[in-house]
């Protein structure tokens, strides 16, 4: 049943009558419903209760009426699995205690994954049983470099200044820490895969930021291996913000597809990736601050500026708090009204 799932046939290049739709961050501020959550309970209660994760996990399913669900947690939740505190401080951001010296990274503690992450199971399986198999389950974890940036910076940033210094100061420190960050997540992606996750995706979010040679030596090389121990388990999407350099480069670590931000055209994209090559994105998501028609006409253009069935429809980075229930849908029902 699961193999029909629109999402599912696109990842395995198969031709489709339209494209899949989801968006990241689709589970969140937009939506009224999750703000009255929101301000009931604390962030990582509404990720570690089963009741909750399924709730607003499945909410832009049945609100927006998307191809996928993707399961409500962070990035930063591998983080607190090696150790450190993370607080989601309201109208801030996270603050993330920071891991520099040697002892603060010899600190960080991979032994403690799986005895972390056993709230994920329930959660998960929790979701799953609400989605009734209506569409596919995407787990997700953010790459050892972006979750590098913060537990180095202590919190969001522009230019991630401390955590560039970081490794080009102490290289080998660095590429410890990226070790730990990557052997964790691995071990949190098998159970989301355990637990049922059909899909996962890699949010590189400051991968481009750095520069293609700095990317190959502190990004690449962590993606690439945890893409290779899941990716014959269940498909991969890689989406590396900006990193518009390194496309072909991803494309060979044999994820399923490459999420484009706003800024890579999908004409570029296709002249340096293979053929068969699935793209995911890339509206600019302040698109959808704009009058539904307009968000419409938008979405319609940038479908056929992919021109193939090879495509997902998704914004170019996460959707903006500010968006309006009724542009995000004009989105999603423009993707589906739309046929190949
Ligand atoms: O309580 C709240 O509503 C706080 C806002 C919030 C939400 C809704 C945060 C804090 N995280 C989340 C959920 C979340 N985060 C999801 C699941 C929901 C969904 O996608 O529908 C996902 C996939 C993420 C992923 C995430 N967290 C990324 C990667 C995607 C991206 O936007 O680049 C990153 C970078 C984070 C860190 C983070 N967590 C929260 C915030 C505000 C941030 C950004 C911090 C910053 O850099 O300023």
């Amino acid at each position: 049943m699961t193999e029909r799932h629109l999402l599912l046939r696109t990842l395995a290049g198969e031709q489709t009558e339209r494209p899949p739709v989801w968006f990241m961050r689709q589970a969140g501020r937009y939506l009224p419903d999750y703000m009255k959550i929101k301000d009931k309970y604390s962030f990582f209660e509404r990720v570690q209760n089963p009741d909750l994760a399924r709730e607003i996990t499945i909410m832009p399913v049945d609100q927006m009426g998307v191809d996928a669900a993707i399961l409500f947690s962070d990035i930063l939740v591998i983080a607190q699995s090696l150790g450190l505190q993370v607080d989601m401080i309201p109208g801030k951001g996270p603050v993330i205690e920071t891991a520099r010296t040697d002892a603060e990274v010899a600190a960080l503690n991979v032994d403690a994954t799986q005895d972390f992450f056993k709230y994920a199971t329930p959660a998960i399986k929790s979701v799953k049983e609400g989605l009734n198999n209506r569409v596919p389950l995407i787990g997700f974890a953010g790459s050892p470099w972006t979750l590098l940036c913060y537990m180095v910076q202590g919190q969001g940033s522009k230019d991630f200044g401390e955590a560039k210094k970081f490794i080009i100061n102490e290289p080998v420190r660095a590429r410890l820490m990226l070790e730990k960050i990557t052997d964790a997540t691995i071990q949190y992606l098998k159970i989301q895969i355990n637990a049922g996750c059909d899909v996962l995706q890699i949010f590189d979010s400051w991968g481009g930021i750095l520069s293609p040679k700095m990317y190959s030596e502190f990004s690449l090389p962590y993606i690439e291996r945890i893409v290779k121990s899941v990716k014959d388990e269940v498909p991969v999407i890689l989406f590396a913000k900006g990193a518009w350099y390194a496309l072909k480069e991803l494309e060979a670590t044999g994820a399923a597809a490459l999420g484009l931000s706003w800024t890579t055209p999908a004409s570029f994209a296709k002249k340096i990736c293979k053929p068969e090559t699935v793209f995911q994105g890339n509206l600019d998501p302040s698109i959808l601050l704009a009058k539904p028609d307009a968000v419409a006409l938008a979405t319609k253009n940038m479908i056929d500026s992919f021109g193939s069935k090879r495509h997902i429809v998704n914004l170019g980075h996460g959707v903006l708090p500010q968006t309006s229930v009724d542009s995000a849908k004009a989105f999603v029902d423009t993707a589906k009204a739309y046929r190949y």
